[in-house]
């Protein structure tokens, strides 16, 4: 059985987990409430919000076919447990913001070390709409923002249990240990906000068509097309994008 470990506090469980990788199984995770120095991608921060939050990291270990898609498929595990927990739908911006009401929800940061992977999850739960005013972040919302409804104060618990139970060994995401991201592929297209909007990356912009068996975007662009794998794309419509 994996073990599923909880903090009152933690600096960053991503960090938690990187320190303890060699002790640590597959499918074991830590999380928390109260995150003092959470961290997005490429340096960035994520926002504490003690209480009201879930800051989740799970370690993966052993074979994967394609562990450059995990992002992808991590969010659709993620979109699962939401769902299962409260019943709510979110959306995928490629490759692994989940959104509510086309506002970021949900954030993923996996980190590849040699002794195995760090997904790191964080899910708003019950924030309101003028926390994420004042923390500067007008494209954030939470569960209770959207639904009116505070998901309770067992959220951060269930959600962690429900996310354990998805990256289990065994569990749902073997499919995509075994295969990659290929038999995921439709339920992730459908998932997809990007797809038939403008998009901007780094280097052009175009229409988003589909996204391949390699985790890549496929944009339509005036020059042919092109196949995004990193980098920030923005996607009109989205998060107050033209
Ligand atoms: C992410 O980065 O979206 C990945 C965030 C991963 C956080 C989890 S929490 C558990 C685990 N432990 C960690 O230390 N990290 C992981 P990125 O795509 O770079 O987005 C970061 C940007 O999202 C920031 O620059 C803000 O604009 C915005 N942001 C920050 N806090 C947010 C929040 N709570 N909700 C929504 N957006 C937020």
């Amino acid at each position: 059985m994996s073990e599923l470990v909880y903090l009152a506090q933690v600096d960053s469980t991503n960090l938690w987990c990187r320190q303890r990788i060699a002790q640590l199984s597959d499918g074991d995770a830590v999380y928390s409430s109260c995150q003092t120095k959470g961290r997005g991608r490429l340096g960035r921060s994520w926002e504490n919000a003690p209480g009201s939050a879930l800051y989740y990291s799970v370690v993966l270990k052993g074979d994967m076919a394609d562990r450059a898609c995990l992002p992808l498929a991590a969010s659709l595990a993620v979109q699962q447990a939401l769902r299962s927990c409260f019943g709510i739908e979110t959306a995928i911006k490629w490759p692994n913001d989940l959104l509510l009401n086309g506002k970021k929800l949900v954030g993923i940061l996996c980190e590849g070390l040699p002794d195995g992977i760090v997904c790191g999850i964080g899910v708003n739960l019950s924030q309101t709409a003028e926390f994420f005013r004042l923390a500067g972040l007008p494209y954030a919302t939470s569960i209770a923002a959207e639904t009116g409804r505070d998901p309770g104060p067992h959220a951060a618990e269930q959600l962690a249990q429900a996310l354990s139970r998805e990256f289990a060994p065994g569990g749902p995401l073997e499919v995509f240990r075994q295969w990659g991201l290929s038999p995921l592929l439709e339920k992730y297209q459908a998932a997809c906000v990007n797809l038939g909007r403008t998009v901007t990356f780094d280097g052009g912009s175009g229409l988003a068509r589909s996204v391949d068996s390699e985790g890549r975007l496929v944009v339509e662009t005036a020059g042919g097309e092109q196949r995004v794998f990193t980098g920030e794309v923005h996607v009109g419509g989205i998060y107050g994008k033209l």
